[in-house]
């Protein structure tokens, strides 16, 4: 498996409700992921920035390249659109990380 990390970035004053929806996550989108390749999802909030920090392994043929054109995706990203800085089309402002270190 490989590991992605990127950072996304909240809007301020808006954690409790981001924390809530993902409390929440619709079961369809954590489907579509899973089905997608991806394991071990995780997403930390710095909150003295509002920096997301999101951490996952991805099976060896993943298809996550795919999961932008899925229509959960693009309700989900609808939906998250009020807290999170992004992009035109809804989806995430992704700033992809790479890794400097690594100790097993
Ligand atoms: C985030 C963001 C990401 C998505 C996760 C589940 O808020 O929308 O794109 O992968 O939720």
């Amino acid at each position: 498996m490989e590991e992605v990390a990127f950072t996304m970035k909240l809007k301020s004053g808006v954690e409790a409700e981001y924390q809530r929806r993902h409390d929440e996550i619709w079961p369809e989108l954590s489907a579509a992921l899973t089905d997608a390749g991806v394991r071990d999802y995780s997403i930390y909030l710095d909150r003295t920035t509002g920096m997301l920090f999101a951490i996952q392994k991805r099976v060896a043929n993943h298809t996550t390249a795919a999961l932008p054109g899925l229509p959960i995706m693009q309700r989900w990203w609808a939906y998250m659109a009020d807290l999170m800085e992004t992009n035109p089309n809804n989806s995430p402002v992704v700033v992809s990380l790479e890794q400097v270190f690594h100790m097993e």
